[in-house]
C-alpha cells in the first residue's frame, strides 16, 4: 500500500467512527481572513410593496399567521438551506399592517429593531407600554419583551424588521412564547420612556436604579436623529461614513439594542466616502436619497427605499450621486462581534481609498 493509500484508508477509518485528521482540514477551520459565501444584494422597495399588498389580501393576521412579513433572503444561503438569512447572523424583513389589525402578542429569544418606512397610526407595544411609529423611526424589542402591533390609523403602514436570528440559532437559543390573548395589558402611558429620553441629554431620576440591560429607551425618533446629524454638517464627516451617528443605549453608552447595532448615515451631494471593510455585516436601508455603494469592486445602484445587504469583511464605499442629502439607515452584528473581540476595520490604502468599479449588480446576474 503506498503512502498516499494508507492515508486515505487511515481517514475513511477515522471518518466512520465520527472523527477527524486535523491535518487535512485545519484549514477549512483556521482560515487566514474572514471566508464566506454570503452574497451582498439589493432588493427594491416597490417589488416588496407589490407582493406585500397582494400578501395584504389573501392573509389575514391571526393566532396561526401572526406577522405580514416578507423577507430579505440571501441567495447564495439559501442555497444553503438558511431560511430567512440575510447574512449569516441578520435577519430582515418587511413587514406590512393595514388599519384596523392587530399582529398578536408573542416574545422571543431574538432581539428586533424595526425601521419605520412609511405610514401613520400604528404602534409597536413592547410590555405593555405602545410606541406610537412614524416614519424614521427606529424602536426596539428587546429579547423576551411582550409585543403586538396595532394600527389607529387610516393608511397601510409598512416597516423594516432587523432580527438577530442567525446568532441566536448558532447558540441553539431560540425560545418563543404567544401571549395567551392578542394584546398584552398596557402597564405604562403611551410613549412614556421615549418622552423622558428622548433628549438624548437626560434621564428621569426615577431611573437611577436600571443597570441599562435592556435600555429603557425603545424608541428613536426620526426628528431627533436627523437633528443631531444636522447639527453635525458643519463638521468634517467621517471619511468611511460620512456624518454617521449609531443609537445608543442612555443607561450604558452602548449600542441601544444589547446585540443589534443601529446606525444613521447622511451622505451630502456629492458626497463619496473612502473604502474600507470590517468583520461586521449589515443590511441597509435607504431612506432617502439617490446614489451607490460600492462593494468589492461591484457598483450597487441605490435610491429612496432600497434595502441591501453588506456581507462580512467587504470593501465598500458610498457615493451620493443625487442633488439632495441621502440618509441611509442600517442594522448589523457589531455589538456581537466587539463582545466576543472578533471586530477589525481594514481602511483602503490604493487609489485615496476608492475601489475600481468592475460591474454593476443587477439581481439577475447575481448569485
Ligand atoms: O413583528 O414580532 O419580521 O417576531 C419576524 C419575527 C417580525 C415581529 C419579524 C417577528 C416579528
Amino acid at each position: 500500500m503506498s503512502n498516499s493509500q494508507e492515508h486515505a484508508q487511515f481517514s475513511k477509518d477515522l471518518e466512520r467512527n465520527n472523527l477527524g485528521p486535523l491535518w487535512d482540514n485545519i484549514l477549512h477551520m483556521v482560515t487566514k481572513e474572514p471566508d464566506h459565501d454570503i452574497v451582498p444584494y439589493l432588493w427594491k422597495l416597490d417589488q416588496i410593496k407589490e407582493y406585500l399588498y397582494k400578501a395584504g389580501d389573501i392573509l389575514k393576521l391571526g393566532r396561526t399567521s401572526e406577522r405580514r412579513v416578507i423577507y430579505l433572503q440571501n441567495p447564495s444561503l439559501m442555497k444553503k438551506g438558511l431560511i430567512g438569512y440575510s447574512t449569516y447572523t441578520l435577519y430582515a424583513g418587511i413587514q406590512l399592517l393595514l388599519p384596523g389589525e392587530v399582529a398578536p402578542s408573542h416574545r422571543h429569544s431574538q432581539s428586533a429593531i424595526r425601521f419605520v418606512i412609511e405610514g401613520d397610526g400604528a404602534y409597536t407595544s413592547v410590555d405593555g407600554e405602545k410606541l406610537y411609529m412614524e416614519k424614521g423611526d427606529c424602536i426596539l424589542t428587546p429579547p423576551f419583551c411582550w409585543h403586538d402591533h396595532g394600527h389607529e390609523g387610516n393608511e397601510p403602514m409598512i416597516w423594516m424588521d432587523g432580527l438577530d436570528v442567525g446568532i441566536v440559532k448558532s447558540f441553539a437559543g431560540s425560545f418563543y412564547e404567544p401571549y395567551a390573548n392578542e394584546t398584552y395589558p398596557l402597564q405604562r402611558p403611551d410613549d412614556f420612556s421615549t418622552k423622558q429620553y428622548s433628549s438624548g441629554s437626560f434621564r428621569p431620576v426615577c431611573d437611577r436604579g436600571l443597570d441599562g440591560y435592556p435600555s429603557p429607551q425603545k424608541s428613536y425618533k426620526w426628528n431627533q436623529v436627523k437633528s443631531v446629524l444636522e447639527q453635525m454638517t458643519e463638521f468634517d464627516p467621517d471619511p468611511f461614513d460620512g456624518y454617521a451617528v449609531d443609537y445608543m443605549n442612555p443607561v450604558t453608552g452602548g449600542s441601544a439594542d444589547y446585540r443589534i447595532g443601529t446606525t444613521m448615515q447622511k451622505l451630502t451631494p456629492g458626497m463619496r466616502t473612502k473604502a474600507h471593510r470590517h468583520v461586521h455585516s449589515a443590511v441597509y436601508h435607504v431612506m432617502e436619497g439617490n446614489g451607490y455603494t460600492v462593494i468589492d469592486g461591484v457598483k450597487f445602484e441605490w435610491s429612496k427605499g432600497d434595502f441591501f445587504i453588506l456581507p462580512p469583511w467587504r470593501w465598500h464605499e458610498h457615493v451620493n450621486t443625487g442633488d439632495k442629502d441621502a440618509h441611509l439607515f442600517s442594522f448589523n452584528d457589531r455589538p456581537v462581534l466587539q463582545m466576543l473581540k472578533l471586530e477589525r476595520n481594514e481602511s483602503l490604502e490604493q487609489n485615496n481609498g476608492r475601489q475600481e468599479i468592475k460591474s454593476t449588480f443587477s439581481p439577475e446576474d447575481a448569485a
